[in-house]
């Protein structure tokens, strides 16, 4: 099995402080929860930023800002930025990140309910997105809310519009609205995946109380796991967790008690093809 790459999503855009008194915000929270993190296993940082009134932005001088400054505190994370943003966000801003040119950043490969709410990812923005990625040089995550997406992904690399091999899966599992994260869906997205896009590696962001089941499936099924406060506060019910790093020092412990090894940057690189 390859190494365990842990992703963090620290901040997120919908996680508010209120709900989570821990959620890092300005630059250099951002910055102190990317090295602690690091230091406690994970290699890849999935970045989101907000205001100086918390509100979730797609602002090229904030990203900018988080970016510096956590490139001076832990230079070895990989950064892969945020083009989902916030529900309502126009795509022109969600976009906007993209010139700094990160190591990585998301696509979101389709439409969904999310929570009252609707997350519009119509096909022609899909696919400009993928243009630019491919024009920029940047490497995509494919964030994927249930299997039709995967399919249509699919579609995208046997035409010849996402080239990036080997193409990474994040499987978003628990969003209201979308598929959850029960154990049969994670086995059939898998599968699916394998049988769509052969050569795709894939990771599992369990939203809420899905969180911590995915990522126990995911160690033992080969996938990579994503944890923190962009998907879910808690580290047992009803008991806010203290911080990113200690969803990630569980998910160390866990793997580590299982027989798999944690990715290094080196390796996680590596997988990703980056
Ligand atoms: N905030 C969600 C609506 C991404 O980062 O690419 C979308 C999201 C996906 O978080
Ligand atoms: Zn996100």
């Amino acid at each position: 099995m390859q190494p365990l790459i842990i992703t963090t999503a620290l901040t997120g855009a919908e996680t508010t402080i209120d709900a989570q008194p821990n959620l890092p915000i300005t630059p250099s929270q951002q910055a102190q929860t990317a090295k602690d993190c690091f230091d406690a296993g994970s290699t890849v940082l999935h970045l989101h930023v907000r205001d100086d009134s918390g509100n979730p932005t797609q602002s090229l001088e904030r990203f900018s800002d988080s970016i510096n400054k956590i490139r001076t505190a832990v230079p070895e994370i990989i950064i892969q930025m945020s083009t989902g943003g916030a529900v309502g966000e126009s795509f022109e801003n969600r976009m906007e990140p993209l010139k700094l040119k990160p190591n990585m950043a998301t696509l979101n490969a389709g439409t969904l309910n999310f929570g009252d709410e609707v997350f519009t990812n119509a096909p022609a923005d899909i696919e400009r997105l993928v243009a630019y990625f491919n024009k920029v040089g940047v490497v995509p995550e494919i964030e994927v809310y249930e299997s039709g997406m995967i399919d249509y992904v699919a579609k995208l690399v046997k035409k010849g519009l996402i080239t990036h091999t080997p193409l990474h899966v994040q499987f978003v599992l628990g969003v209201p609205g979308g598929m959850s994260g029960k154990p049969k869906n994670l086995v059939y997205m898998a599968e699916h995946l394998k049988e769509e896009i052969p050569t795709a590696t894939w990771g599992v962001a369990g939203i809420g109380r899905w969180q911590l089941p995915c990522a126990i499936m995911a160690i033992v099924m080969g996938g990579h796991v994503r944890v923190g406060f962009e998907d879910n506060i808690f580290y047992h019910k009803g008991i806010v967790a203290k911080s990113n790093a200690q969803l990630v020092d569980r998910i160390v412990r866990i793997a580590t008690e299982y027989g798999r090894p944690i990715a290094t940057v080196a390796q996680t690189k590596e997988i990703l093809g980056l």
